[in-house]
């Protein structure tokens, strides 16, 4: 894909993903704090753009919720109560998926971007990216309404690519504690997740704007978002890879996150 398809998409004068020294930079911050921050990476008019599309679905969003603990996992009833593996938490959000992307949205432009993918390689130090092999996981949007939040957890993937289109009035926000799942010595963190839980160890703050393009490192990295507050949607594009081709998402998660397998 050419770059003149990413001009008028990506701010590429502030955003040079092609320059060999923007990416070690880039990769320098991701590797030192396992999150990268890329402030107005879309330029307004693909924001703009963006934003009518997902208006324009929004009706076509599959709202669910969902209960686990912070490993994603369903809760050990076993254990005590206050256990981080027994701890009920929430998650609750609407999301659109790749087969509801408009075919020439910006979104896809981007993520379909030799260009864009060559650039993620180099950060994350990947060999190749591949789109997901079933019709629903590639590029997802994300909408969450008054209330709904992201509740504390490690992902299953070991990095995450947003690009925020919609920031709330208030709430919604991003909070975080960098190499929590273990302690020193390797084992489960659990004393200090319980202390994170109770609100006795406070957390980080990542600030997002619309445009931003975020990459994380969220499976050692505790984090969620905070409950939108305010009639203003949260609106959030998930652009998700693979580092191998024809690998599905599992049936149980595409059930779970989109209620349909296709
Ligand atoms: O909404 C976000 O900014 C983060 C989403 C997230 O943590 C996830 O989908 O696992
Ligand atoms: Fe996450």
């Amino acid at each position: 894909m050419k770059s003149t398809q990413l001009r008028g998409i990506v701010d590429l004068i502030n955003h040079p993903i092609k320059n060999t020294d923007y990416r070690s930079n880039c990769k320098e911050k991701l590797d030192k704090n396992g999150v990268l921050v890329l402030d107005n990476f879309l330029t307004q008019k693909a924001i703009d753009r963006i934003l009518i599309e997902a208006d324009k679905y929004k009706s076509l969003a599959y709202y669910c919720t969902n209960y686990h603990n912070v490993y994603l996992n369903k809760q050990d009833d076993s254990l005590p109560k206050s256990h981080p593996r027994s701890r009920k938490i929430i998650s609750s959000k609407g999301c659109i998926t790749d087969d509801q992307v408009p075919i020439d949205s910006p979104l896809r432009v981007l993520y379909s971007s030799d260009e864009f993918q060559d650039f993620l390689c180099a950060v994350l130090g990947e060999m190749e990216l591949h789109n997901y092999y079933d019709s629903l996981s590639s590029i997802n949007i994300h909408y969450a309404k008054q209330g709904q939040e992201l509740g504390w957890h490690f992902d299953n993937s070991s990095f995450a690519i947003t690009l925020l289109i919609q920031k709330p009035t208030k709430g919604g926000q991003f909070e975080y504690i960098r190499d929590f799942r273990y302690d020193s010595q390797g084992n489960d963190n659990y004393k200090d997740i319980e202390d994170l839980l109770d609100g006795i160890i406070e957390p980080n703050l990542l600030v997002m704007n619309p445009g931003s393009l975020v990459l994380f490192r969220g499976k050692e990295s505790i984090h969620r978002v905070t409950p939108v507050e305010g009639n203003k949607v949260r609106i959030l594009s998930v652009l998700a890879y693979n580092s191998e081709p024809n690998i599905a998402l599992s049936e149980e998660a595409r059930m779970t996150f989109y209620g349909r397998l296709k």
